[in-house]
């Protein structure tokens, strides 16, 4: 597990996009987590957001993973994961996705953390597909039984926290397939999304023949997934709703972007957000109207919380809401 004992490796990315060591909410000397009352105590006590707050006593963490990079940002709030084989554009390897999933639920499980960040090292890819040189010599009982790369497909189904992809490049294969498994894609200029399976002789595995098709229409997804070729780039996948905006500017301006994104998502109430995730998600696994039912009773649920008397309270008053996740 991340957030445990081991040669601190981990890195901090401060608000001036220096890299400071983690210093992990969980491993307070106090041995509780700070409430966001407690940190903006701190904040406003230190003289604002600066990081100042985590220099108190805490112990240095470390990232036990080897294939990933785990970072946290904006005080504990968005959680940025890396794959991190830029050698070989990022591939999948079990590895990595069992990295992957194990992070995603360490972030999850963190009650600090409202939004993740998912994106690849390098400037080429986000990730070009699962690893080909692993998957090569895979025989079907040893696919089917071991449940080959499935693991993140339920790591990401049950994450409540929501996960934004910044994807730079390439994003092919079982790549373009975690693109779409996460909330939002934010497209790089020079993002590439295909689906080039049945060159390699199999077809998409981690949802990818059920997700392309919701996200760009049946033919498109059809015409992708059938000939492995005629990819998307970063435009059409803004036009077609695959994405949700192009950021120009490089990968820089990219993570810059979703870290913006993921703060706006991070000072809301963490359960009014997961509920209108999973309200949302709900419309690809439930009809219309099974789905308009759920969305009613998570609306009415709002109604149970301290946060929305608050939110709706300080429109009234003409003032900042202070969300308190409950
Ligand atoms: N697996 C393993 N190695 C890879 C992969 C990959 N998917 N993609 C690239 N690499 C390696 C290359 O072998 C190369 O290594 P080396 O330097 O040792 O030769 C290095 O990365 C750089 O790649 P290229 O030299 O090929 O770089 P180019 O800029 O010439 O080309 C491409 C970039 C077009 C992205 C090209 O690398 C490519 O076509 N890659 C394969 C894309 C692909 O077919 N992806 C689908 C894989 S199958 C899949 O994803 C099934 C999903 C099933 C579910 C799994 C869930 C995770």
């Amino acid at each position: 597990m991340w957030l445990q004992s081991a040669p601190n490796q981990a890195l901090f990315r401060g608000s001036s996009s220096t890299f400071y060591p983690i210093r992990s909410p969980r491993l307070f000397s106090t041995g509780r987590l700070p409430s966001d009352t407690d940190q903006t105590e701190a904040e406003d006590a230190e003289g604002g957001d600066d990081g100042e707050f985590w220099d108190r006593e805490v112990d240095d963490v470390s990232n036990l993973y080897e294939t990933i990079l785990a970072e946290i940002v904006d005080d504990g709030r968005v959680g940025i994961i890396t794959i991190n084989r830029p050698e070989v554009l990022n591939a999948l390897s079990t590895q990595v996705m069992d990295e992957l999933a194990d992070v995603l639920q360490e972030l999850d499980a963190d009650p600090r953390v409202k939004a993740i960040i998912l994106t690849g090292s390098g400037k080429k890819a986000f990730a070009a597909g699962a690893d080909i040189k692993e998957m090569r010599d895979q025989e079907f009982v040893t696919a089917y039984l071991g449940r080959l790369l499935s693991g993140y497909e339920r790591a990401t189904s049950e994450c409540r926290t929501p996960i934004i992809a910044a994807v730079n490049g390439y994003a092919l294969g079982g790549g373009c397939e975690l693109a779409m498994m996460c909330d939002i894609i934010l497209a790089g200029e020079n993002a590439v999304f295909g689906q080039p399976e049945t060159n390699l002789g199999v077809i998409p595995g981690m949802g990818g023949t059920q997700r392309l098709i919701r996200a760009v229409g049946k033919s498109r997804a059809m015409e992708m997934i059938l000939s492995g070729a005629h990819f998307i780039d970063a435009e059409e996948a803004v036009s077609r709703g695959l994405a949700s905006r192009v950021i120009t500017g490089g990968p820089e301006k990219l993570i810059e972007a979703a870290i913006d994104l993921a703060k706006q998502i991070a000072r809301l109430s963490g359960p009014v957000v997961a509920m209108a995730k999973e309200a949302v998600n709900s419309a690809n696994d439930l009809g219309l109207s099974e789905g308009v039912k759920k969305e009613n009773l998570f609306f009415s649920a709002c109604f149970g919380l301290y946060d929305q008397k608050e939110g709706m309270s300080a429109f009234l008053e003409k003032r900042k809401a202070r969300f308190e996740n409950r």
